[in-house]
């Protein structure tokens, strides 16, 4: 099986999408063209992989932040300190996941460019499925491929 075309369940031919859910005003469905609808980053990555090495690629796409937030999460926009319990976890299709913090992406403190690519060294992901980009990540392994769920949870408390 190969994973692009698993990755997001659907049929060849049909677009992925993926859930977007949790504590949230207006969860979503998002196939690669709704995302875009937001403004459109590049970046130039070179990450590292523990079985094949040094990879180079070109994704574009929207910043992570900038769709979660027009999905509204249920903290105060106002008050900084609502944030900080709020976690984000991505799925890809095949299972593979990781979870961000909102204050790692969030432009008041951690500020990591993480985009939701919609293209791949210059090829779409309408069929594949939106892939997750961290420019900063030395590790290539949280550039969750064919995601298909992003859930925001704001209920983290130690
Ligand atoms: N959905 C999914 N995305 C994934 C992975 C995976 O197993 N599943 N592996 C990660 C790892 S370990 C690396 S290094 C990068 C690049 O992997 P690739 O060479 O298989 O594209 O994708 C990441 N994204
Ligand atoms: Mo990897």
């Amino acid at each position: 099986m190969t994973q692009s075309f698993a990755a997001a369940g659907t049929a060849a031919g049909q677009l992925a999408e993926f859930v977007l859910a949790g504590d949230l005003a207006r969860p979503a469905r998002l196939t690669v063209p709704d995302l875009l609808a937001w403004p459109q980053h590049q970046a130039q990555v070179a990450f590292e992989c523990a079985t094949s090495g040094t990879q180079h690629h070109r994704f574009t796409g929207p910043l992570l932040h900038d769709v979660l937030t027009d999905a509204g999460p249920a903290f105060d926009p106002v008050r900084r300190k609502d944030r900080l319990r709020f976690l984000i976890a991505v799925r890809g299709a095949d299972g593979h996941h990781a979870l961000l913090t909102w204050a790692e992406i969030d432009p008041d403190f951690g500020r990591a460019p993480v985009l939701l690519a919609v293209t791949l060294d210059g090829s779409p992901l309408d069929r594949a499925g939106a892939q997750l980009v961290l420019p900063q990540d030395r590790c290539g392994a949280r550039h969750i491929s064919g995601i298909n769920a992003i859930r925001v949870d704001g209920g983290y408390t130690a």
